[in-house]
């Protein structure tokens, strides 16, 4: 048989992860099991609809797959109802808006130049194209969203579905008082935990399942999955064009979400990474995942603290979760060159706004960076520092100091083989 050059591809790939630093906020790497069931003979098989349901013959033992899937993500979570269809975080976010929403109806989310996420209300995205999406922000002084200010702008905006949930937010979320005010405007509450899910199932932040409808989120970040997404209910189950009904409305809320992921936005379902979900929420369930996500907020704390002493401004100055942003304003360089710069180190992060930045998308204003791999890799306090210190070398020294930080990086990488 030819050789497939997709396969040299591959093992480059598996090159640059192994040598280089990752602080993209949004990566991980997903144990040997969930990438044996991502890969597996899964892939071949059909089964559009739901376990027990299906559309297809032969469904048997995905059907099994799948139920244990559900099973463990209801158990992980503390969830009433799952689906754990949906391709990525962004799907599950439009099946649920097509679900419960009429096309022209408002939306109320965290605006994407402050660190929300494309997928709630961004004019670029399905769900501002055909929702009528308003934002709330984070205060100029403080970095911080002011639920005061959400409150003011609910009530002008009135919105059908208020979601909170960011891409690039350090700090933790006040459900509870979201809940509030999507009660006082009669809306439904969305929380998308894409970045935080693993830190919120172990109980490190705020967990959003006693008082949001609808969780969505992504299972390749904090949670250590394999690339897809996943929507369950909390506590209570408005009908879904949120008039108020008794509680216990679980089935309907539920059947309306299931076609909103099926037939509503995707067809057969990927069942390969069903089974890597699965695999990977097993692996949260057990107690050293507990101790991993702590280790992954101590990073981020540590790495923070060492910027910051290194004379980085923080935006909200410092982190609850995985993540941070730096502003880069008072240091005369771009998000887009510091991306740059520090990839050709070897140290992966990526260029993003930051609030009220003055520079376009493509440019920006700040790097965001991520704790979630590098602990997942086994670095802990005296890495985080080393870290702090070659992205200060390298930002503040350029080119000059560039080749030495690659080499110094690759010599710490050795030292933590992936999987080993
Ligand atoms: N692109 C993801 C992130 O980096 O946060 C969100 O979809």
């Amino acid at each position: 048989m030819q050789h497939d050059k997709i396969f040299d591809l591959i093992e480059l790939e598996h090159k640059r992860q192994l040598e280089g630093i990752e602080l993209i906020a949004s990566e991980n790497f997903a144990s040997p099991n969930v990438m044996k069931a991502a890969g597996s003979i899964l892939t071949n098989k059909y089964a559009e609809g739901l376990p027990k349901r299906r559309y297809y013959g032969g469904c048997e033992v995905v059907d099994e797959i799948e139920q244990l899937c559900i099973e463990r993500l209801c158990s992980l979570f503390g969830a009433e109802w799952a689906n754990v269809q949906s391709h990525s975080g962004a799907q599950a976010n439009a099946a649920v808006m097509l679900a419960t929403l009429n096309p022209g109806d408002s939306i109320l989310g965290f605006s994407l130049a402050h660190g929300g996420h494309l997928s709630h209300g961004s004019p670029v995205n399905l769900s501002g194209l055909y929702y009528d999406a308003h934002f709330y922000g984070v205060q100029q002084e403080t970095g911080r969203i002011d639920m005061d200010d959400v409150a003011r702008i609910a009530h002008t905006v009135r919105p059908k579905l208020l979601i909170c949930g960011a891409s690039a937010y350090s700090r933790d979320w006040d459900y509870a008082r979201f809940r509030e005010i999507a009660d006082e405007v009669g809306a439904l509450l969305l929380a998308d935990v894409a970045h935080t899910a693993g830190l919120i199932a172990t109980g490190q932040l705020n967990n959003p399942m006693p008082h949001c409808h609808i969780v969505t989120s992504t299972t390749h970040k904090t949670l250590r999955g394999p690339r897809g997404g996943i929507i369950m209910l909390g506590k209570d189950y408005p009908n879904p064009m949120g008039k108020t009904t008794k509680k216990g409305d679980i089935r309907k809320m539920s059947s309306v979400l299931d076609s909103g992921v099926f037939p509503g936005t995707q067809g057969g379902p990927l069942e390969h990474v069903i089974a890597a979900k699965a695999v990977a929420f097993e692996e949260a369930l057990q107690p050293s995942f507990k101790e991993y996500t702590k280790h992954v907020i101590q990073n981020a704390q540590i790495l923070s603290e060492a910027l910051i002493d290194a004379g980085y401004d923080l935006v909200s100055g410092g982190t609850d979760n995985h993540l941070m942003l730096i502003d880069l304003s008072s240091k005369g360089i771009t998000g887009k060159d510091a991306e740059a710069l520090l990839g050709r180190a070897d140290i992966t992060a990526n260029k993003n706004m930051v609030p009220f930045d003055t520079k376009s998308p493509f440019v920006t204003s700040g790097i965001r960076l991520g704790t979630a791999a590098v602990t997942t890799r086994g670095f802990a306090e005296k890495e985080m520092v080393q870290i702090a210190s070659w992205i200060d070398r390298v930002l503040s020294q350029g080119d000059q100091e560039v080749e030495k930080v690659k080499k110094e990086v690759h010599a710490l990488a050795q030292l933590f083989p992936l999987h080993a």
